[in-house]
């Protein structure tokens, strides 16, 4: 990406009409009764040509349309996503490795991560200790160039990993660009290399060539988890494939402890999730919902909206800011289910995404909310309801036992 092509996507979306007025900043998004909007934007450019694929990950941005960048952080940190999702993150995942595979190189994603993991009190994870590692995408050490918003996505992903499984190790894979083809490329190295589970945290428009790239993707024995996009309803490309958990996304708010809600926290559907049918990938054997003949995006969701983003710490300037961001995007869930699949522990055992279908009763339903339009036959590819809907697949997790 080059610099200036994402100054204007930043500005151009910052001032599309519709878009909410920049709300002055994070703030607590229960403060005075009413959730405050802020506005966000893509960290990639977009949209992405055909067979490449953009990050899915938003920014929050301050009053001038500029990323939002602080000196402490202010989105959800381990400890609010931990207790949202009832994670036993203090004492799984030891043993696990997490790979995250992205496109470009972050030059301090490494010590960018040791910030985060001091500020939340997680143990160090570093290459010198044995937790971090760092390779291109043949397993090398010749790392691609630079690029500042993919760097602010590295930084998500290795952060959310973090902050769901500290104890787990991370492998960082940086693909030579934002092609499938690379990026491809990269995954069958992160499973190579010994990866449990591989987050994915970008998608292309669907095109029809995908089902040969879809092989990439097949790695029985690791759990892969794709994000379905940031555009609303449609449905993108690696998240459509057979072979992977596709992770839609969610709106996360704080609620009081009340006997009808014990959980303390509402979630609804994110209006930007990614969701529908496949146009060209045959549904796999566990999928059963009637609306869709192929596959079918969502598998399950999580925590995805700008609104109720997560703090992530970037110190390789983006719009020349560093800090503390707060972000959003199906990039934020990605990551964070791949966590709780390195909790569970399972991928050795696991048929692809099927877990989560044998097992709806561990995942808290969403059944509010919609990411669009969609035909009144298949509502519910578009629309939340009862039990599984598109854009927030079976629900969210509760504990572990739907992975
Ligand atoms: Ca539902």
């Amino acid at each position: 990406m080059h610099p200036t092509l994402a100054l204007s996507a930043l500005l151009l979306v910052a001032a599309a009409p519709g878009e909410p007025p920049a709300g002055g900043g994070p703030a607590d998004p229960d403060v005075g009764g009413g959730r405050p909007i802020f506005a966000a934007a893509p960290v990639c450019p977009g949209p992405a040509a055909e067979g490449e694929a953009r990050c899915h990950s938003r920014v929050r941005l301050d009053e001038s349309a500029q990323p939002f960048a602080s000196g402490v952080p202010s989105g959800y940190g381990p400890s609010d996503l931990q207790g949202a999702y009832a994670l036993p993150s203090a004492t799984a995942g030891s043993g696990q490795t997490i790979a995250i595979v992205d496109a470009y190189d972050d030059p301090r994603a490494e010590s960018d991560l040791a910030v985060y993991r001091a500020q939340f009190g997680l143990p160090a994870c570093t290459t010198a200790n044995g937790c971090f590692r760092k390779v291109d995408q043949s397993g090398g050490t010749s790392y691609p160039r630079a690029d500042r918003g993919w760097a602010l996505e590295i930084s998500l992903d290795v952060q959310m990993a973090s902050a769901i499984c500290p104890n787990c190790r991370i492998l960082l894979v940086e693909a030579s660009s934002n092609s499938i083809a690379n990026l491809a490329a990269a995954v069958d190295t992160a499973a190579r290399l010994g990866a449990n589970v591989i987050s994915n945290s970008y998608g292309a428009g669907e095109f029809s060539s995908e089902p040969v790239w879809e092989g990439h993707y097949d790695h029985p024995g690791v759990a892969i988890t794709v994000s379905s996009g940031d555009g609303g309803y449609g449905v993108e490309f690696p998240a459509a494939s057979r072979f992977v958990t596709a992770v839609g996304g969610t709106t996360l708010s704080r609620a009081a402890v009340t006997t009808t809600n014990p959980r303390g926290w509402t979630e609804t559907t994110w209006s930007g999730a990614g969701s529908g049918c496949s146009a060209f990938i045959q549904k796999p054997a566990w999928q059963g919902d009637p609306g869709c003949a192929n596959r079918t995006v969502a598998d399950v969701s999580a925590d995805a909206d700008p609104n109720t983003g997560v703090a992530v710490y970037d110190s390789f300037k983006i719009q020349g800011r560093s800090g503390w961001f707060v972000v959003g995007g199906t990039s934020v869930s990605a990551p964070l289910i791949a966590g709780v699949y390195a909790l569970a522990g399972n991928a050795a055992s696991v048929t692809y995404g099927a877990a989560p279908y044998g097992n709806p009763g561990s995942l808290f339903d969403i059944t509010a909310g919609s990411n669009g339009t969609c035909s009144s036959s298949a509502a519910y590819l578009c629309t939340a309801g009862s039990g599984y809907d598109g854009p927030t697949g079976l629900g969210a997790p509760d504990g572990t036992g739907g992975f």
